[in-house]
C-alpha cells in the first residue's frame, strides 16, 4: 500500500487515496465500456455502416483489352449505391450499356438500340437499381473480343428496424452518498468511482435515448 499525496478523482478533491487512480481509471473504463456493449447488444442498436464502392471496372487494366471482366465481377458483390468506372483512353473504346439481348448479340445499337452511351474516357455509372445491368464496348470487334461486363447489382441491406420501446436497461442503481468518517478508506474509495462510473454511464445513456 501507499499513499497518493494527489487524488487524480475529478469526485474527490482534497482526499488521500491509498487506491492507485490508474487501476481505478483502467477499471472504470472497462465498467463503461462493458456497459456500452450490453446496451447496444440488449437494445439491437443496427451497427450497420453502408458505404458505397466506388469500383474501376478491370482493375489496374481498366476498360480495355486484357481483363477477364467475368472473372473480374466475380470478385465482387455490387449493390444499389456502389459506382462503376470504366477507364480507358479516349477514342479507343467506349462503353455502352445494353439490355441483356443486345449484350449476349455484342448489339451496341445495329439491331437493338443502347440504353445508354458513354465515352469520356472516364465514365462513371452510377448503380441505382437492383437489378442485372449491361455494357460493351461498340468499336467494332471489341465486344467480340472480350469487352463486355454483366454485373448484377442487389438491393442495398437496410437494417430492420426494431422497436425499443420497453428494451432500454434502466441506468444503474447509484451507489449511496458516503458518510464523511468513512473518507480514506479503501472500500469508500471504491464507492466513490463506482459513483462517478454510474453518473458517466448514465449520462452515456441519457445522451443516448
Ligand atoms: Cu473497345
Amino acid at each position: 500500500m501507499y499513499i497518493l499525496g494527489i487524488d487524480k478523482s475529478p469526485f474527490s478533491t482534497s482526499l488521500q487515496s491509498n487506491i492507485d487512480p490508474l487501476a481505478m481509471g483502467f477499471y472504470c473504463t472497462a465498467v463503461v465500456v462493458t456497459a456500452l456493449l450490453l446496451l447496444s447488444i440488449s437494445a439491437k442498436l443496427p451497427v450497420v455502416v453502408v458505404v458505397a464502392k466506388d469500383y474501376r471496372v478491370g482493375g489496374t487494366d481498366g476498360w480495355t483489352f486484357g481483363p477477364d471482366f467475368l472473372q473480374w465481377s466475380e470478385q465482387y458483390n455490387f449493390t444499389v449505391g456502389d459506382v462503376l468506372t470504366f477507364n480507358y483512353v479516349k477514342g479507343q473504346h467506349n462503353t455502352y450499356e445494353v439490355t441483356e439481348d443486345a449484350y449476349k448479340a455484342c448489339d451496341g445499337g445495329k439491331t437493338i438500340p443502347p440504353l445508354r452511351v458513354y465515352a469520356s474516357g472516364n465514365d462513371v455509372v452510377n448503380l441505382t437499381r437492383a437489378a442485372s445491368y449491361y455494357f460493351l464496348c461498340n468499336i467494332k470487334g471489341h465486344c467480340l473480343g472480350g469487352m463486355k461486363l454483366n454485373i448484377t447489382v442487389a438491393a442495398n441491406a437496410t437494417p430492420t428496424p426494431t422497436p425499443s420501446g420497453g428494451n432500454t436497461p434502466p441506468p444503474p442503481p447509484p451507489s449511496p452518498p458516503l458518510p464523511p468518517e468513512s473518507r480514506g478508506n479503501r472500500g469508500a474509495m471504491l464507492g466513490k468511482w463506482w459513483w462517478g462510473c454510474a453518473a458517466l454511464v448514465f449520462g452515456i445513456f441519457t445522451s443516448l435515448y
